[in-house]
């Protein structure tokens, strides 16, 4: 299987199907691309060539096509069944999959406010956005909520017990949280960390740090990398 993502340090949508992969020890071989959203660009050409839209991520599986992130999950999960990518019994099952869909379809203010930018530091930022948006607010408070409910049911450690697709799914808010300096209640708090410290989530890390490639359209709070 191919796997094709944007740049590690931002690109949020890339980061959900290559953890759940590399965490769930499936082989893919990575194919990275510069993200350039430009008419033309080699990110666009490059893409077009192997999917209807021009947009990261994508699965290529023999010649299979699948280019957006539920339905690489998907995918993967009905592939490869014994890893139990999604909950076992239905009602877990089905509340993961309201949690997924509403990631993907939501959380417009939090991704707005805070894009995914790994080796950024950027805690004063993240306290005057707290100060000045309440939508963003209010996202962060339904996070908090929604793992604390999520772990107090399952028991943990993620948030539906074993790791699967959810976790995955708001990987890219943990390492919001720590770009922002967002602290949210201690159980929650304690699986961002522990989301974090996945050996996989660090190689990701690790890449997005060495990728030392500043996207402006990507960094509404910076002009330059330090
Ligand atoms: N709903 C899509 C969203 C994918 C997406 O927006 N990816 C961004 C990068 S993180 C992208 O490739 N954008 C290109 C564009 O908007 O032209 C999915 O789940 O895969």
């Amino acid at each position: 299987m191919k796997l094709y993502i944007g740049n590690k340090n931002y690109s949020s949508w890339s980061l959900r199907p290559w953890l759940l992969m590399r965490h769930a020890g499936i082989e893919f071989e990575e194919v990275k691309l510069r993200l350039d959203f430009s008419q033309g660009s080699a990110f666009r050409r490059q893409l077009l060539a192997v999917a209807p839209i021009a947009k990261v991520p994508v699965l290529v599986d023999d010649g299979l096509v699948i280019w957006d992130t539920l339905a690489i999950a998907e995918y993967l999960a009905e592939k490869f069944p014994h890893l139990n990518l999604w909950p076992q019994g239905r009602a877990a099952r089905a509340t993961a999959r309201s949690l997924c869909a509403e990631m993907h379809a939501g959380f417009a203010a939090l991704r707005n406010h805070f894009p995914m930018n790994i080796e950024a530091s950027l805690p004063d930022v993240g306290a005057k956005v707290l100060r000045e948006q309440p939508e963003v607010v209010r996202d962060v408070a339904r996070i908090g909520d929604m793992w604390s409910r999520a772990l107090d049911d399952s028991g943990g450690p993620f948030l539906f017990g074993e790791f699967g697709v959810v976790d995955a799914y708001y990987a890219p808010v943990c390492t919001r949280l720590r770009t922002y300096g967002v602290a949210l209640p201690e159980r929650p708090q304690r699986y961002a960390q522990r989301m974090l410290e996945l050996d996989a989530q660090r190689d990701w890390n690790d890449a997005a740090k060495s990728e030392a490639d500043f996207l402006q359209s990507d960094e509404p709070y910076r002009s330059e990398r330090r």
